[in-house]
């Protein structure tokens, strides 16, 4: 088999990657380890940042995303008895939309089809060869045939776990790394969300974060411990721990239940050779800011556009200056989930100094409006820099 970019994943960022190169005339195949099920119903990030919607849109991905997303002009910041509104739209002009990370799944996936170009689900062995040449490979097994598929480029949009950033020469490869003492434990309950808008709490309890899928489905997170098991965590002690760090939350059946452990990483630089990686494959945010799924399609935007100069033009500038432009936001994304995750969590090595800066922070934001503007820019995300 032959194609121009060979894209192993098929999440945000390698469906969105194939959807931009087909619109761009380019040929792509997609090669994915889960089943198509699977990736449908994997419930994940819900927050788009209105320049991640305006991609997608522009793309021709809108259409369900309008009808169905939930926009939002403000989140609210609880801690100590306080609640404090981010007026995000009047802050900044911009809006952020609820809309969960499958249903894009869904859509781009849809769209993939209907172009008929290849996407194989439930692909394994999947390796990289030859990356620093001009004709690098990919082999893989699919419905039990060994296969290799020749490409011009190879896009690694495998998440963090997958195989194409261990294929990069550790030499040339530099890691930033952080992990966090907690990790979050999230529910999608059948109950009316509290409020139209998203809510962060600090408690000296642990943090807790209330979002939505709908008007009917809750999505709540709580701070958990960083090896904590789900089974630690029976509906009655969700709940309570809920009411206490939220105030009082709508109950109703829960229908899905898990542990996510929270990360800082990023890999520099994210180009070696003829290899490209976007996403998650590069870097990882802890989800308090929201951050991970936006930057992925940050990533893409960036990637099809310097891969459809090289194809149509054969100018690899943009190719040349994907790693550095990409990073340059992908740091300063680090920077506010960093933040926002240090403002709002318990850490357990009780530290008082630490507990009244972070005080200090919170009661900050609350009285001036230059510091709520810089959480309102960049939570709706920053301009994209072309
Ligand atoms: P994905 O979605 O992980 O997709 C990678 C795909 O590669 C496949 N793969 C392989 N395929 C073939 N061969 C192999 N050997 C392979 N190994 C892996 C995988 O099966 C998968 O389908 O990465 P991508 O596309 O870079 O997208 C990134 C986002 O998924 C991620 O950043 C977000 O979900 C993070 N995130 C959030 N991001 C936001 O922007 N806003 C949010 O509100 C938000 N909330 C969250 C989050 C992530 C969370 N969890 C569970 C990690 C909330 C949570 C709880
Ligand atoms: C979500 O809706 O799942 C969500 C929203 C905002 C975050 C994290 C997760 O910061």
């Amino acid at each position: 088999m032959r194609t121009q970019v060979g894209i192993i994943g098929a999440g945000p960022a390698g469906l969105l990657l194939a959807h931009l190169l087909h619109r761009a005339g380019i040929d792509s195949v997609v090669l994915e380890r889960q089943s198509r099920a699977h990736i449908e119903t994997r419930i994940r990030a819900g927050l788009l940042e209105q320049g991640s919607v305006d991609t997608l849109t522009e793309a021709g991905l809108g259409e369900r995303l309008h009808r169905e997303g939930l926009k939002h002009d403000g989140l609210e910041l609880r801690f100590a008895g306080r609640n404090q509104r981010i007026d995000l739209f009047g802050l900044t002009g911009k809006r952020v939309t609820i809309y969960g990370q499958q249903e894009a799944v869904k859509d781009m996936v849809a769209a993939r089809l209907e172009t008929g170009r290849p996407l194989h689900f439930e692909v394994s062995d999947v390796a990289l060869h030859d990356i620093a040449s001009k004709t690098p490979r990919i082999t893989f097994t699919h419905e039990g045939q060994a296969q290799e598929l020749r490409c011009d480029v190879i896009a690694g949009c495998d998440g963090s776990h997958g195989p194409a950033r261990a294929a990069m020469p550790p030499e040339v490869m530099r890691l930033y790394e952080r992990v966090y003492p907690f990790a979050w434990l999230g529910i999608l309950a059948e109950a009316k969300p509290i409020s139209h808008e998203l809510i962060y709490a600090r408690h000296e309890e642990g943090f807790a974060l209330a979002t939505m899928r709908s008007e009917r489905l809750s999505r709540l997170y709580v701070q958990c411990a960083p090896d904590d098991d789900v089974a630690n965590w029976p509906d009655s002690r969700i709940w309570e721990a809920l009411h206490t760090r939220l105030g009082r939350v709508n109950e109703g059946p829960v229908l899905q239940k898990g542990i996510t452990a929270m990360r800082s990483f990023v890999a520099e630089p994210m180009r070696h050779g003829r290899l490209f990686l976007a996403g998650d494959a590069a870097h990882i945010v802890p989800p308090t800011g929201a951050k991970g799924m936006n930057l992925a399609v940050a990533d893409v935007r960036v990637l099809a556009r310097a891969l459809t100069a090289f194809f149509r033009e054969g100018d690899e500038r943009l190719m040349d200056s994907y790693s550095a432009t990409c990073l340059s936001r992908v740091w300063k994304g680090q920077r506010f989930s960093w933040w926002m995750t240090a403002m709002l969590h318990r850490f357990s090595v009780a530290d008082p100094f630490e507990h009244r800066v972070r005080m200090a922070e919170l009661e900050y934001l609350c009285g001036s409006e230059a510091a709520r503007r810089s959480l309102a820019e960049q939570y709706v995300g920053l301009p994209f820099d072309e």
